[in-house]
């Protein structure tokens, strides 16, 4: 095996004038330098997003070539110019070094602002002003006669941070090539394995049945390793074209500059009350950071996925969504931590805080009067989406009674007699789970299909194998996947085998991001139960000499309707091998089936969550006292498993709220936050107790399991919590905004001034 480190640019913009690649080709050990010019030789195509939307104006968006290996130009600092292969990986690093590159700088925008200033520097000419695309999302008349009306507008401007991934294991790609070219195995830490397999067999221009992507554990992810990647082309070329398997392996520092960020959106948003504080309005524009480069589905997180959750929790009559994507010379964004619903959860709650703060009325209050009820089920939003089921109101008042809001003036009294400020902040969600209706993604542009396959086969001894199109990168699938057959087989847990991340193995898939596995994986996994359990239904008819229509099953056992006979499956299974005497022509030998599930609708999760600090106002120093989740994700398959993506959950959006800033230099688009020296992931001690509730009277109406989906739930919710909380424990100070991450230095600051003012 020979091992690839790869030379990024040290540049945020720049022509490549020359890379220079003859010293490092000579060095010790090197088995080959490759560019881009070497994969444009061998006709290596671009790189293509999966989803691609249209404009307002009925225009597809920008969609500029981006190329494994940079061309003529790089437009990030970290992107990849050259591949160097050696027999050792100290080999590869030393030779890099040697690659000389001659860079002829340009002007820098990092800032999506900036970027569309009519003087700004052009990123890509065939998208003129930076513009990848201007969408909008309602009804853009209704929403502006509402705001005519209106006895109150509440405005905010907000910013929501760009995130980089932190995941326990950087990604890595390996690609081995058989000696007839025939096969091209790519293991590689991806979330995605079939659309890995389809793009980069686009790009190669073979087959895809050619390509066998393997993705085992892949050391988490939380949905930035659920895109395509350049690496996964280099080493797949590499691989073919040396004719040696090739690996390579991010360094951690390496992840800072060429991993996927998430968020970074610029919004303007406007509510528009009634003097009742009803929600007549809502109009929100967002300028949102793509980056130097479209990414797989970096163009659909800031439109379709993120306009569509705007109706939150609250019956809002008109609504009206703008966002505008825009290129800067930073990383790619796309979907990261739940993306698109955090950021509308934010802009929603900061809304309905200030909403209630300008009207003077209790921010509890405010939201009651809004909250969609349950008997308005299902409920079509005036964006787009149709809520099946939820109870906003009893979610609400649970987390309210849960967290003491009733309570709280005094423990605020009593925390300012001892000199700190105390604050409670509320957050509500809906959560567009079961990522995606097919139908849904490709009538806003999707170029993939969203369903989920499971093959499920049950072994001439009775155990089981299943295949799933999911991805388990540590949410427990094999367990809870297992739960699903054990329960519906009545086959024992430990005699269940489930096997994801394996092209060759699973029949196909989408892949997890989206809260996506349990909705749509789960459920297709329980149409093939059902259908295993339809056929062991005839062969058991045949083994009894019965008619299918009498048998009936029930925990493992086929009996004749009315009778005392009955076969185990163990028995039906070993029969559909050993296929004595079966009518042929219309029982089929074997005892496996394959089903897909394409959801009608997204599973709509949603919750409400509390969360209590204290601020020393000397030092700005936050105290997290209580955090409170209430979540409505249908019916629970593993309470415990289901507790344990909560909290992980809360902890990505606590980091969000309070540590995380990715900050690049303005003036040069380098990274300044390129290591956990400068980049601050919560740690254990950040977290408070968390007291975690599932509400599991609204099941998902629309599939079979009744589930919706949880692994995004706390990333959704905890920021626009805490930030409330934050923001009323500095009201009595004067402080009315703030940005995230709410820093001790910022909110230190933001004391400072309001008391300076
Ligand atoms: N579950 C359940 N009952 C429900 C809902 C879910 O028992 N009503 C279980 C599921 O069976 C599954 C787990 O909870 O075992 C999460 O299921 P689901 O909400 O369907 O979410 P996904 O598996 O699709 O993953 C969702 C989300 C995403 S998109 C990423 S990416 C992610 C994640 O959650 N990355 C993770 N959780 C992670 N957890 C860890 N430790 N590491 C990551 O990288």
């Amino acid at each position: 095996m020979a091992h690839c480190v790869l030379v990024r640019s040290t540049h945020a913009h720049a022509d490549l004038h020359r890379v220079d690649t003859a010293r490092a080709a000579a060095a010790p050990g090197v088995i080959a330098v490759l560019t881009g010019a070497d994969m444009a030789a061998d006709g290596i195509g671009p790189m293509r997003p999966l989803w691609a939307i249209r404009c307002s104006d009925g225009q597809p968006m920008a969609e500029p070539g981006r190329f494994a290996l940079a061309r003529a130009r790089v437009r990030h600092v970290g992107e990849a110019v050259a591949a160097v292969v050696a027999d050792t990986y100290a080999q590869a690093v030393d030779a890099a070094e040697l690659v000389a590159i001659d860079y002829g700088p340009l002007p820098v925008v990092i800032d999506s602002r900036a970027a569309l200033a009519p003087q700004a520097p052009l990123l890509h000419d065939s998208a003129p002003g930076n513009i990848c695309f201007r969408w909008s999302r309602g009804d853009e008349v209704a929403t502006r006669h509402a705001f005519a009306e209106a006895a109150h507008v509440a405005r905010i401007e907000l910013v929501n941070n760009r995130l980089i991934g932190a995941a326990l294991e950087p990604r890595a790609a390996l690609a081995v090539a058989d000696a007839a070219d025939e096969k091209l195995t790519l293991h590689v830490a991806t979330q995605i394995p079939h659309h890995v397999r389809r793009l980069v067999a686009e790009q190669l221009g073979v087959p895809e049945a050619s390509v066998r992507v393997i993705a085992p554990d892949v050391g988490g992810g939380f949905g930035y390793k659920g895109k395509h990647y350049p690496e996964e082309t280099i080493v797949a070329f590499a691989a073919r074209r040396l004719r040696r398997p090739v690996k390579w392996v991010a360094t951690r520092s390496e992840c800072f500059l060429a991993d996927n960020q998430g968020r970074d959106h610029i919004t303007r948003a406007e509510l528009a009350l009634d003097a009742d504080g009803q929600f007549l309005a809502l109009h929100v524009d967002t300028m949102a950071n793509l980056g130097a480069h479209l990414s797989t589905f970096g163009a659909a997180i800031p439109s379709a996925i993120y306009s569509a959750l705007l109706a939150g929790v609250y019956r809002t009559t008109a609504i009206f969504v703008e966002c505008t994507g825009v290129f800067t010379n930073t990383l790619p964004t796309d979907a990261y931590r739940g993306a698109g619903r955090p950021e509308a959860c934010y802009v929603l709650e900061r809304l309905a805080d200030q909403a209630a703060r300008e009207l003077n009325i209790d921010r509890a209050e405010l939201r009651r009067r809004n909250l969609v009820p349950a008997a308005a089920m299902p409920y079509k939003t005036p964006i787009g989406p149709t809520y099946d089921c939820g109870d906003f109101p009893k979610i609400f008042a649970r987390v309210l009674h849960l967290a003491d809001y009733a309570g709280f003036a005094a423990r605020r009294a009593a925390a300012a007699g001892a000199g700190r400020l105390r604050g409670i902040g509320l957050a509500c969600y809906v959560e567009s789970s079961g990522v995606a209706p097919s139908r849904f993604a490709t009538a806003l542009g999707a170029r993939a299909g969203f369903f989920e396959a499971a093959h499920v086969r049950v072994q001439p001894d009775g155990g089981v194998q299943a295949m799933l199109g999911t991805h388990n990168h540590g949410q427990g699938h094999a367990t809870t996947f297992a739960q699903i057959i054990s329960s519906r087989l009545g086959v024992r847990l430990d005699r269940i085998e489930v096997i994801e991340g394996d092209t060759d193995q699973v029949p196909f898939g989408t892949g997890t991001f989206g809260s996506r596995s349990i909705a749509v994986g789960g459920s297709a996994l329980e149409r093939a139960t059902a259908k295993i359990i339809d056929k062991g239904k005839r062969i058991a008819a045949h083994l009894m000499e019965a008619a299918a229509s009498d048998i009936a099953f029930d925990q493992g056992w086929f009996a004749v309707a009315g009778t005392d006979r009955r076969v185990h499956l163990r028995e039906v299974a070993r029969a559909a091998y050993v296929p004595a005497n079966f009518p042929l022509e219309t029982l089929e030998p074997g005892l496996q089936e394959t089903a897909v599930y394409d959801p009608p609708a997204f599973a709509f999760s949603n919750g409400a969550h509390a969360c209590e600090l204290e601020i020393d106002p000397d030092t700005g120093g936050i105290r997290l006292l209580g955090y409170w989740a209430v979540d409505d994700i249908g019916t629970v398959i593993n309470p415990m498993i289901v507790e344990g993506q909560i909290h992980g959950g809360l902890a990505q959006g606590l980091g969000q709220a309070m540590r995380e800033h990715c900050v690049y230099d303005p003036a040069n688009g380098q990274l300044l936050s390129a290591s956990f020296l400068d980049y601050g992931i919560p740690r254990a001690d950040d977290l408070p107790d968390i007291v975690s509730e599932c509400d599991e009277s609204q099941p998902c109406t629309h599939n079979p399991l009744g589930a919706k989906g949880c692994g995004e739930a706390g990333t959704i919710g905890a920021p626009a919590a805490i930030v409330s909380a934050v923001l009323d424990a500095l009201r009595p100070v004067g402080v009315t905004d703030i940005a995230m991450p709410l820093t001790a230095e910022r909110i230190w600051r933001a004391i400072r001034a309001a008391k300076a003012t």
